[in-house]
Order: structure tokens, then C-alpha cells, then sequence
């Protein structure tokens, strides 16, 4: 039996402002990923906070929220057999440098303050990131006629 899981992502704000919200979001569909929610919007700068609560001591804290709160983001919630670990490894090291051709950071990205993705690290943070940026009831599962091409 797959391991369906739920993650978080955030097509932070540069992936708007440079026009490649669907070039990025087309690299996860194209894995199989299933989207259960989606929403542009701009994250107040107490939601990128609590977001990155556990670098609030970290030098790059303050760089960081304001980088996510300079523009909208797209939040997505997407859904598949063992997608935290998949979507991690769709989109490359924190640090695009280190990323591996064919991942999102490497093919689209330079720098870490502009690695242009989020995506929940484990199961716990999955959960936690899930619920602040989304009510249950947004967050919609059903099936698709290719999934069973996907996952046995
Ligand atoms: P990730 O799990 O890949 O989102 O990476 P981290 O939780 O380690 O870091 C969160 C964000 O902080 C990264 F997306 C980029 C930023 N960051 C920096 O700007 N500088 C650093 O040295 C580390 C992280």
C-alpha cells in the first residue's frame, strides 16, 4: 500500500514576480503529485514567523521574513505516495548551489535567500505547516482517473 502523504509548499514571492508559478508547479504534477489546495496570497510578516519559528535565533531570520513577506506567494498543499520526501527531493538542497540539475532550486534558482520553494522537511512539520496555512475544509481529497498509473 502507498504511503499517501500531505505536504506544504510556498512558491515564495520571486516565483511570482518573475512569471514561472506554472513552469514550477508543472514539475510537480508532472512527479504525480496530486494538488489538494492551492492560494496566492501575501503572508503577513506574523505568519512567516511562526512559520520559521525554529530559526527565530538565526542570523538570517530577519532576512528571510522579510524576503517571504516582500510580495504574494502561492501556498499549495499537495498530496501523494510518500510526498514530503518526494517534493524535498523534487526541489533540490536549501542551497541551490548544492542542488542537483533537474531539481527545482538548481534549474530555477541561485542563491539560498531566493531558493524560490518551501517544502515541509518531515511528517510533524507537514502537519503543523498544513494547518497555519490552510482550514481542514480547504484542503480537498479526491482521485484521479491516472492515479492508479502512478501508484499501484
Ligand atoms: P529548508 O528546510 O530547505 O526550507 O531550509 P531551512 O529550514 O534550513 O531554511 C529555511 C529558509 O531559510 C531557507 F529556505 C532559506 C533560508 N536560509 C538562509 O537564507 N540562509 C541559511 O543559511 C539557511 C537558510
Amino acid at each position: 500500500m502507498a504511503n499517501i502523504q500531505q505536504t506544504l509548499i510556498i512558491l515564495k514571492p520571486d516565483v511570482i514576480q518573475r512569471g514561472i508559478i506554472g513552469e514550477v508547479i508543472t514539475r510537480l504534477e508532472k512527479r504525480g503529485l496530486r494538488i489538494a489546495a492551492m492560494e496566492l496570497r501575501q503572508l503577513p510578516r506574523e505568519t512567516v514567523e511562526q512559520h520559521y519559528d525554529e530559526h527565530r535565533e538565526r542570523g538570517f531570520f530577519n532576512a528571510v521574513v522579510s524576503y517571504m513577506a516582500s510580495g504574494p506567494v502561492v501556498t499549495m498543499v499537495v498530496e501523494g505516495a510518500d510526498a514530503i520526501a518526494q517534493v524535498r527531493a523534487t526541489a533540490g538542497s536549501t542551497n541551490p548551489l548544492e542542488a542537483t540539475p533537474g531539481t527545482i532550486r538548481h534549474d530555477f534558482a541561485m542563491g539560498i535567500g531566493r531558493n524560490i520553494i518551501h517544502a515541509s522537511a518531515n511528517e510533524t512539520d507537514a502537519a503543523r505547516e498544513v494547518a497555519l496555512f490552510f482550514k481542514p475544509e480547504q484542503v480537498v481529497s479526491y482521485t484521479r482517473a491516472i492515479d492508479t498509473w502512478i501508484n499501484e
